[in-house]
């Protein structure tokens, strides 16, 4: 492409630039919505749980159950149970998520729930979504079939995407072992108690002949415990086949370390034994009828690093086959590999088929660097890793990236945690900072809800699952707001508006969301991080200099060596080098710049 006669404003010709995208995307895809036509990097994630984020129908709150919490799982005065929030309050907000910029929904599971599950005393409910008893319908807290149809169908509506949050690994936690009455039964390994010995290697012959390949075979469950069904529960698992033992491990808890990772229970949780033929066709069916029915446009899959990879390599292809039959071309699949080693992350890439892996190295390093003034150069070695994944740095574009999330905690409390005397002005200008970093690296960026609005939170878990409406939860009242306290769902909120305006920036710029990185300098102390984006053969060049350091930087920075004039997207860049191949950046302090320029004069 020729470039020399275009002096455009970044902004206009970012918009051509889309406008071209767009126009090419449509005649390849006729018939196919705008949407439908965006790549996973095209996207801005924002990832909400419906339990927190907006009560729009008061009606289902105890999901249509009668009783107390124990029965039905609500009540709003404890981080640890229902508060009310459901599809029809995500519907209702559409405006406030895409004001913010965000393109694509990923809703915490939305399947029915056990709503209550624990030993006495330690009871909590499945606000989360993640224990589930029914794969084939909505949770009754969180709405009906009508309610998710509407909200996907007001969400594409507005070009905007929405992703579900799937499990495969396991179920509710249903399944008890007679050995254990306290519901804590060890791991039991398959060397020690191989599936053809009844409760260890000196046992009774059973399942005889079975080889881990002929699963006719294996009919006895009780090699390694007693599994049983609890009367009652016989039937409380749909589809009916999930409440056979048979297509479950049994072997006892996890201790999240070699075997017992894939095989174990997560404390309780009925691991599903993925192995299995059936089991591999019961979740393809069951998930395949999501995108069938609601045309849902990805899937963000849960403990995917503890399934076997024949189970992902026979899963993932099939889901985005089905897409494809519902016209659904850039179905997203990205699994939670909690690991911050990319060569862990990639594996799944490579290995198990995954389009692409939640970027924990990413999250974990920028928290480094923002928090707890880690050199921003680690930043460039977790780059440098991208040529692990599947497809290298083209393939490290779909990463959705994220600063924290309802497993770990928010990037608030990241900073408030590592710098608790930090003030009002430094904490927002952190975690502007870090938004930033997601924004314009390469990447999806995920939002986590509520960061916009300052959350803050006591830690991960509970306590960065915060309500976004009034809250009853004492523990969530006293939490710091990042940028101050605002009304609920506060368009005017210090963050909201920043990330909205990154959003733009990123809109506008093809660069920002499809060009290759190459990372110009990276200091290794607190200081400057300068990355280029560039479309491969094509020319021009956006240039984001980021400082973490508490002090204004002038520096010199190589760009490409052909003269061009350049303009300012955010902050105050030069408008041309200033000598081939360097231009000269002041950043202020904890801020950042982005400068763009379009090739050859
Ligand atoms: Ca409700
Ligand atoms: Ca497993
Ligand atoms: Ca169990």
């Amino acid at each position: 492409m020729t470039t020399s006669s275009r002096r455009v404003p970044s902004i206009a010709r970012g918009l051509t630039l889309g406008l071209m995208t767009t126009l090419l995307a449509s005649t390849a895809l006729a018939q196919t919505p705008d949407y439908r036509a965006r790549l996973p990097q095209d996207e801005v994630i924002y990832f909400l749980m419906p339990d927190r984020f907006d009560n729009g129908d008061a009606s289902n709150d105890t999901g249509g159950m009668s009783g107390g919490r124990l029965d039905h799982g609500f009540d709003p005065t404890h981080e640890g149970f229902y508060h009310g929030g459901d599809l029809a309050g995500v519907e209702r907000r559409l405006d406030y998520i895409q004001g913010l910029g965000a393109t694509a929904i990923w809703m915490a599971p939305i399947f029915k729930n056990k709503p209550v599950q624990g030993e006495p005393g330690r009871e909590f409910a499945g606000s989360h979504g993640y224990w589930i008893t029914d794969f084939t319908r909505v949770d009754p807290h969180f709405g009906d079939e009508a309610a998710m149809r509407a909200l996907v169908e007001a969400a594409h509506a507005r070009g905007m995407k929405v992703y579900l949050d799937i499990v495969a690994n396991h179920t509710a936690d249903v399944i008890r072992y007679r050995e254990c009455p306290a519901n804590d039964c060890a791991y039991r390994s398959r060397a020690d108690y191989p599936f053809t010995r009844r409760g260890g290697v000196d046992g009774e012959v059973i399942n005889n002949g079975f080889n881990g390949r002929n699963f006719d075979r294996l009919t006895d469950t009780d090699y390694a415990w007693t599994p049983y069904v609890p009367a009652g529960e016989e039937t409380v698992k749909v589809p009916a086949w999930l409440n056979d033992p048979a297509y479950y491990h049994n072997r006892g808890d996890t201790t999240f370390r070699g075997e017992s990772s894939l095989d174990g229970d997560f404390a309780g949780l009925d691991d599903l034994m993925t192995e299995h033929p059936r089991v591999v066709e019961g979740m393809i069916e069951i998930f395949g009828d999501w995108i069938d029915r609601y045309q849902i446009d990805g899937f963000r899959i849960d403990t995917a690093r503890h399934v076997n990879p024949e189970f992902w390599q026979a899963f993932v292809p099939a889901m985005i086959a089905r897409a494809e039959a519902n016209g659904i071309p850039n179905f997203h699949i990205f699994g939670e590999v909690y690991d911050v080693d990319p060569a862990v992350t990639a594996r799944f890439t490579r290995v198990d088929g995954y389009p692409a892996v939640l970027d924990f190295a990413f999250q974990y390093t920028v928290t480094d660097i923002v928090a707890r003034d880690v050199p921003p150069d680690r930043l460039a070695r977790v780059f440098a890793s991208d040529a692990l994944y599947q497809g290298g740095e083209v393939g490290a574009l779909g990463l959705p990236t994220f600063l924290g999330n309802h497993d770990m905690g928010r990037i608030g409390g990241f900073i408030l945690t590592a710098k608790p005397d930090i003030s009002n002005d430094e904490l927002l200008q952190r975690a502007t900072l870090a938004h930033a970093m997601m924004m314009f690296s390469r990447g999806a960026p995920t939002l986590y809800y509520g960061d916009e609005q300052g959350f803050s939170g006591d830690g991960g878990y509970g306590s960065a699952r915060q309500d976004m409406f009034e809250t009853q939860v004492a523990s969530y009242r006293d939490d710091r707001i990042v940028g101050g306290a605002q009304p609920t769902f506060s368009t005017e909120a210090p963050l909201y508006r920043a990330i909205a305006a990154m959003a733009r920036l990123r809109q506008a710029d093809v660069r920002l969301r499809r060009g290759l990185q190459t990372v110009r300098f990276a200091a290794e102390a607190p200081g400057l991080l300068a990355v280029s984006r560039r479309i491969p053969d094509t020319a021009g060049e956006t240039l984001i200099v980021y400082n973490t350091s508490t002090a204004p930087i002038t520096a010199n920075i190589e760009v490409d060596a052909a003269p061009a004039d350049w303009s300012s997207s955010r902050g105050d860049c030069p408008t041309s080098a200033t000598a081939p191949a360097s231009i000269r950046v002041t950043v202020p302090a904890l801020d950042y710049l982005i400068c763009s320029s379009e090739g050859v004069r």
